[in-house]
């Protein structure tokens, strides 16, 4: 059983003992269009180069794509690109969908000149129940309990791009650039461009930088996202209908909550919103 590490258009790079190995996927993965993904645990064939067996997966993200991991650090910058809860709430939502534990990372503190703004959104977030931090690339302090909460996990970068991923990367790991060159090496180009999705082994654990994206939809329905909503979970299963979708349902403990400020408006806000941009039912979409 080896390790998938990274993923360029049909080429992947397998972890066989110390090596990092291109290889191809066989011919019965093409024809089924089973997907592999980095994060993936695979038999190969070393003679043909060709991973021939696909491991079942502990959980996996479409986007970015990335299976069996412990951890994903959702990344928002507070300015450059504009800090948006929506997209936050967006990206915490569709990692608890898809079972894996979200820590939300604020990015580019140094550049926030009003204290106020940092007060505003650290009140915004505390109401979603979640860990965060917020850094910045010149504080090598702000590095130090990131560190400990990724050691010994398989951890994925998420966000837009532009919000600081491979510089949060390169800050944690400095000797990772080298990797980096050796990766592109194998792969026969010049350098690492954003359409690679590689996955980085740290002492313990593995962490993946990923391509940003500047839209994301969500593959979820309504009634999953008013399940994994981040802030709603103490209120769940508290609605006078078992299947609340809390928009314009009477008796919904969700909508009490917003009216007694434990989930903020602006929070509600963007869940009718996005939650009005989903279907009903899985085959609607
Ligand atoms: N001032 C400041 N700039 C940052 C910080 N983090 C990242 N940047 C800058 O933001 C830009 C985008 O960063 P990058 O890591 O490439 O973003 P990615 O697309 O998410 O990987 C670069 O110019 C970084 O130097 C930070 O904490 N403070
Ligand atoms: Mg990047
Ligand atoms: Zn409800």
């Amino acid at each position: 059983m080896h390790l998938v590490v990274g993923k360029q258009k049909t080429r992947y790079v397998v972890e066989v003992l110390d090596e990092k190995i291109v290889m191809q996927a066989a011919t019965d993965f093409i024809r089924q269009k089973t997907a592999i993904y980095v994060g993936d645990f695979v038999d190969v064939d070393l003679a043909s180069r060709q991973i021939i067996h696909l491991y079942p997966r502990l959980n996996f993200l479409i986007r970015p794509p990335v299976a069996n991991l412990d951890l994903v650090l959702v990344v928002m910058s507070l300015v450059e690109p504009e800090f948006s809860l929506l997209l936050v709430e967006k990206f915490l939502a569709y990692a608890q969908f898809a079972n894996v534990r979200p820590v939300l990372i604020l990015t580019k503190k140094d550049k926030v000149t009003n204290a106020e703004t940092i007060q505003a959104v650290s009140t915004l977030l505390d109401r979603l129940h979640i860990t965060y931090f917020i850094i910045s690339k010149y504080q090598q302090s702000d590095l130090a309990p990131i560190k400990t909460l990724i050691n010994g996990k398989k951890t994925t970068l998420m966000g837009q791009t532009g919000v600081g991923k491979s510089t949060l990367i390169n800050s944690l790991y400095p000797d990772f650039t080298r990797q980096v060159g050796d990766f592109s090496f194998h792969l026969g180009r010049g350098k690492h461009t954003t359409k690679e999705i590689i996955m980085l082994k740290t002492r313990e654990g593995y962490i993946v930088d990923t391509p940003g994206f500047s839209s994301f939809e969500l593959p979820m329905i309504k009634s999953e996202l008013a399940e994994n909503y981040p802030g709603f979970t103490p209120y769940l299963g508290k609605c006078y209908f078992n299947d609340c979708i809390h928009v314009n349902e009477h008796g919904c403990a969700v909508k009490t909550a917003v009216m007694a400020g434990l989930i903020s408006h602006d929070s509600y806000d963007n869940y009718v919103k996005i939650s009005q941009e989903l279907n009903h039912k899985r085959e609607d979409y």
